[in-house]
């Protein structure tokens, strides 16, 4: 099939999930067409065949305080949809995503544009529900021809919030296993870390929403009984309080803040322990990467993560915001070797058994083909 598909190119989990999943749909022989504001970030490493990149461009004009991104993005899907025939667009992240394509199909009538919307979280838990992007939220959900969503949590979610005239269908996230899978004995980590040292890692973009204060209160009251270090890695809002919090602990000797790295397989590949303490996450992709690189998470209950981490088998879970609960859990790990490596184990072939790409493409490819019969029917 000819695929379009639109995401933030970012560093947030829906862009990197929507990039991947481009990749390997032309791997699988579609002809997929990225159409964003950037390159997608995990599109910089390496040429892929069968793979397109259409920058929307914004114009600037004196009058304009603020470009219209979201009209300049329905201009160019409805471009590039025509131009390259393509047979339907995917978008990720409901706004201003699935409004943009809608726009674009009622550019191109008579002609039939297929819309499958992919609901990853924030669009719903936070963004949509504002009372100002409530209602146009919700027209991006009902003027999409398939709508899905990356876990059981966020369809009920998504259905009780919005109400939509459709079933939302979940499909989960999926890790690429090739990719992401534990590097032998890394090289880097003896900068970091001495040989017996435990890693404890955390890695997001530094939002509210993923507690950073807990993963640096975890971590203090943890190196009271374990020798350890944490590696933060990421950028955002909350990252120079996390600086001053680690400061204001003392423990800056054993806190290293890395930054923005694309290389996260090797960050996993030198990492113990993952600390994901979010207030919740619709799935926690980045669990599910850690998981994949053998690496135990410790993790709030919240939202769609016991969906992806199954507490006591691939790691653990504790209500949010409970740190000593997390930081018992993180002691526990870092004196038992056997049980990280246990949980390790168990994580990867979790992420094998359930979240392969070779598990979740097909689902999509099954939608796609659904959504394009769908919408021709609807048209007849
Ligand atoms: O909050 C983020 O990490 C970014 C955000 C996004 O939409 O880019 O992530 C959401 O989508 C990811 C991919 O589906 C999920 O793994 C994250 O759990 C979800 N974040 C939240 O729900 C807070």
């Amino acid at each position: 099939m000819k695929i379009g598909i639109t995401c933030y190119p970012t560093y947030g989990g829906s862009g990197v999930l929507a990039t991947e999943l481009g990749k390997l749909l032309a791997k699988r022989g579609h002809e997929v067409h990225f159409i964003t504001s950037a390159l997608p970030y995990r599109l910089h490493v390496q040429f892929e065949e069968r793979v397109f990149f259409h920058e929307v461009e914004m114009d600037k004009y004196p009058l304009l305080e603020y470009s219209p991104y979201d009209l300049a993005l329905a201009a160019k899907m409805r471009e590039i949809f025509l131009s390259e025939k393509l047979d339907l667009l995917h978008v990720h992240y409901a706004l201003p995503h699935a409004i943009s394509a809608f726009l674009a199909a009622k550019m191109i009538e008579p002609a039939i544009m297929p819309v499958v919307t992919t609901l990853h979280g924030t669009d719903i838990t936070i963004v949509g529900q504002k009372k100002s992007f409530y209602d146009i939220t919700r027209l991006g959900i009902n003027q999409s021809t398939i709508v899905t969503a990356v876990s059981e949590y966020l369809t009920k979610e998504a259905e009780d919030i919005f109400i939509p005239e459709k079933p939302i269908r979940t499909i989960h996230n999926f890790v690429d296993l090739q990719l992401f899978k534990k590097k032998k004995k890394s090289s880097r980590r003896c900068s970091f870390a001495t040989e017996n040292q435990i890693v404890y890692t955390h890695i997001s973009n530094f939002r509210k929403v993923k507690r950073i204060p807990d993963v640096v209160k975890i971590f203090s009251r943890i190196v009271q009984d374990v020798d350890g270090i944490l590696l933060m890695v990421g950028e955002g809002p909350l990252l120079s309080d996390a600086r001053q919090l680690v400061e204001s602990l003392g423990i800056s000797d054993k806190v290293k803040f890395l930054g923005k790295q694309e290389d996260v397989v090797s960050i996993f590949s030198m990492s113990d322990i993952f600390l994901f303490p979010s207030e919740t996450e619709s799935f926690g992709l980045a669990a599910l990467e850690a998981m994949a690189c053998e690496v135990p998470v410790i993790a709030s209950r919240s939202g769609g993560i016991p969906e992806v981490v199954n507490c006591g088998e691939t790691g653990f879970l504790s209500e949010t915001g409970d740190v000593t609960a997390m930081a018992i859990n993180g002691i526990k790990l870092g004196k038992n070797s056997d049980l990280r490596l246990k949980m390790g184990k168990a994580g990867r072939k979790r992420a094998k058994q359930y979240f392969g790409p070779d598990k979740i493409i097909p689902l999509y490819e099954k939608v796609y083909q659904e959504a394009v019969e769908l919408a021709h029917n609807c048209n007849q």
